[in-house]
């Protein structure tokens, strides 16, 4: 025979349901992982040995970069603060850095993430300029970065939220006096689905927490009262 009462078995099926509810809402509110498409520190290229006119990259196709690294100028990512290999923007002439792959990127956001110096030489008038391009040539982002010549490593951090599923390569390109020495590049990440984890936690991020502590405790509240009855 069963004794338990049918109000009894009512209010235990109606807690599972606001405890699944409550589980569902904070697993939303949880931030998504961002999926990481690309990350290069370009430590490992030429077995570790510096290199002008550097072609080889893993993950880059390549056109007048130096890489820096013992045997070839690896004290200016030193100098820049860094203590790996990194790459100079700049070989015979102005480089660019396009990566080999063009990735698949879902609408949504996309997350561009890398680290520039100043060239460590005195020059004046570097800069870079980092795009997202299109198989189609679209330019879905770009902007021109500089810093001052004696500049440390810096992180950038950029990202678009895209419209409609594309295919794109991350580019980087340098610009200014062609003279042999320009900025710094080091740490090249590119993201989707997500931002890569922020110095500064932005509001939509504190929303999203806050949303996820109020139905924690919501949680927590339903349960005590469940448990006083
Ligand atoms: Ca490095
Ligand atoms: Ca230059």
């Amino acid at each position: 025979m069963n004794t338990t009462s049918r109000p009894t078995r009512r209010r235990s099926r109606l807690k599972t349901l606001a405890l699944a509810a409550c589980l569902v809402a904070a697993a939303t509110a949880a931030h998504a992982d961002p999926t990481v498409l690309l990350a290069d520190d370009f430590n490992a290229e030429h077995g570790g040995v510096g290199s002008a006119e550097y072609s080889g990259f893993a993950n880059f196709s390549a056109a007048n970069v130096d890489l820096l690294a013992p045997g070839y100028f690896y004290s200016l990512c030193q100098l820049a603060g860094g203590s790996t290999p990194c790459v100079d923007m700049e070989g015979s002439g102005n480089g660019t850095l396009t990566t080999l792959t063009a990735y698949d990127l879902a609408p949504g956001t996309v997350t561009m993430q890398f680290d520039l110096a100043g060239d460590q030489r005195g020059r004046s008038g570097n800069s870079v300029v980092a795009s997202l391009v299109s198989i189609f040539g679209e330019v879905l982002f770009s902007e021109s970065f500089s810093l001052a010549s004696d500049a440390d490593f810096t992180t950038f951090s950029r990202s678009v939220t895209l419209a409609d599923p594309t295919q794109a390569r991350l580019r980087f390109q340098s610009v200014g006096p062609a003279d042999s020495m320009g900025m710094l590049l080091d740490n090249v990440v590119l993201t989707a689905g997500g931002a890569i984890t922020p110095a500064v936690p932005e509001p939509s991020t504190w929303a999203l927490f806050a949303g996820g502590l109020m139905a924690v405790a919501g949680c927590a509240r339903r349960r005590v009262n469940a448990a006083a009855r």
